[in-house]
């Protein structure tokens, strides 16, 4: 049994609001009792923190260490220039899965980059709704390997 933290970055809050022809119609709360289910059903218990602070999903990461196993992390729109959120991810040395709703390489310019990608273990990103149960398998997955 491990805990897994999730982290949401800036307007996923808003999700289920507007724009749900590119985020869906499905709620922030409603993709994190999924991740939850995914979770439990691994036999993991699952934190979720949201913020539209910076600093505080820095914190957050901080203090993952020696309290989580894994994190799944949707940075927002701090993916494509947060070096300070990129820098945290990497003094963290369990599995990371970056995690997007949609296809950030199939949409603007400025959000083909993304900086927290070189420190994650992988990502997931364009499956829409399905990207949390997703994402959560990938972590289970990495978890269920040798340390
Ligand atoms: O596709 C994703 O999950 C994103 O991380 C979502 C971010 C965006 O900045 C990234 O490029 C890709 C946006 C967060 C949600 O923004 C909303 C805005 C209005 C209504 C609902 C959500």
């Amino acid at each position: 049994m491990a805990s897994i933290l999730l982290v949401s970055g800036p307007n996923l809050n808003l999700l289920g609001e507007r724009e749900p022809e590119i985020y869906g119609s499905d709620t922030l709360d409603e993709h994190v009792a999924e991740a939850r289910a995914v979770a439990e059903a691994h036999g993991h218990s699952l934190d979720h923190v949201q913020s539209n602070h910076e600093g505080e999903i820095v914190d957050a990461v901080q203090g993952a260490r020696g309290t989580y196993a894994a994190i799944v992390i949707n940075p927002g729109a701090f993916t494509h220039y947060s070096y300070a959120i990129a820098d945290a991810l990497s003094g963290f040395d369990g599995p990371k899965v970056e995690l997007h709703i949609s296809n950030p390489s199939a949409r603007e310019a400025w959000r083909r980059t993304s900086v927290v990608a070189p420190v994650v273990t992988g990502t997931v990103a364009g499956f829409g709704r399905h990207g949390y149960r997703l994402a959560l398998e990938a972590a289970a997955a990495l978890l269920k390997e040798p340390g």
